[in-house]
């Protein structure tokens, strides 16, 4: 990115979180509300410095097709409170076992073993109950109830959750093939942010071959994502990216750097992210946020 490119994303993309925290401070119960501790452990999680970076899609994707940008804002907090849930039940001890998270201390490590589990099962439920009293028209309703559908199947077991249990399943084997690995990051990773740009297209009433396009963009920009933080596991650095580093190796996970070599990895990072630029050629300038995003997406260090 041109230093100037890197200005403008900047701005865009920090106005952009600010929208979505904005949007999401304003829906969910405050912490002083009854059960105030199951509350304090949402908002810790939630409100520690994540990237934002489903949600932002979801209003980039909007945006591409010339959509009206806050009506996804309820949209774009669900998919956020999902991904909040997950990373919370990822880090207890029965999975990844991690103590930092966004830069704090992890949501067990700080409230408790029960307490995380409760905060990740009322983010998921919030979501669904965030996005049931959408719409007013009967065409804005039947629209929210295909989104909540998309939504839900990427977020269960054909989606992350299954992601998830594949990931467990392959620790410590030996033989995963490279197509292994990325059906596992389809779904655990992929499936989130490819519904994230699908939300945005459907909100903004994109036509069919708009909607081919940023499905391609989507897929081919969530393996990107998964593959630097891959990368990033290895390069990174705990202060930059407010989580544990190196932990891949320690718990035994398969990697793209273990299966193609960190080389490979970064060379298919940049095909991925070129094949998914390709796939917006049919937008307009309205689609440069997206652009910027995908590029983001490999060249971020958190
Ligand atoms: C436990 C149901 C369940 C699912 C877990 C998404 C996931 C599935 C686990 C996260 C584990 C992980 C670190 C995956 C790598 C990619 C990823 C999702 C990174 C975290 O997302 P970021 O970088 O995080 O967008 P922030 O904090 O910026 O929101």
């Amino acid at each position: 990115m041109s230093p100037q490119v890197e200005m403008n994303f900047k701005e865009y993309f920090e106005d952009r979180q600010k929208q979505i925290d904005n949007a999401l401070r304003k829906t969910l119960p405050p912490v002083n509300t009854f059960p105030e501790q199951l509350h304090e452990v949402i908002h810790y999680s939630l409100f520690a410095g994540g990237k934002r970076l489903r949600p932002v899609l979801a209003l980039a994707s909007c945006e591409a097709v010339g959509g009206v940008t806050e009506k996804c804002l309820p949209f774009a907090g669900a998919v956020e409170l999902i991904h909040t849930y997950s990373l919370i039940h990822d880090d207890l001890p029965s999975m990844d076992n991690d103590d930092y998270r966004r830069g704090r201390l992890t949501a067990h490590k700080k409230f408790g073993e029960a307490n995380a589990i409760l905060a990740g099962d009322a983010l998921l439920t919030e979501a669904f109950y965030m996005l049931s009293s959408i719409g007013k028209s009967e065409k804005e309703k039947a629209l929210g109830c295909q989104i909540i559908q998309e939504l839900s199947f990427a977020a269960g077991s054909r989606g992350m959750v299954g992601g998830q249990a594949l990931d467990l399943a392959l620790q410590g084997r030996k033989e995963v093939t490279p197509e292994m690995l990325e059906r596992l990051h389809q779904h655990k990773t992929g499936a989130l942010i490819s519904v994230s740009v699908r939300i945005g297209a459907l909100i903004g009433e994109a036509e069919d071959r708009q909607i081919k396009a940023l499905d391609a963009y989507g897929q081919k920009v969530g393996l990107a994502f998964q593959i630097t933080d891959d990368i990033l596991d290895i390069e990174g650095t705990q202060a930059e990216l407010g989580k544990s580093v190196g932990k891949d190796k320690t718990a035994h996970k398969i990697t793209f750097p273990d299966v193609i070599g960190l080389d490979g990895s970064k060379k298919l990072q940049k095909e991925l992210v070129g094949q998914a630029l390709d796939a917006l050629a049919i937008f307009d300038n309205q689609a440069d946020p997206l652009r910027a995003l995908g590029r983001y997406c490999i060249e971020r260090k958190k």
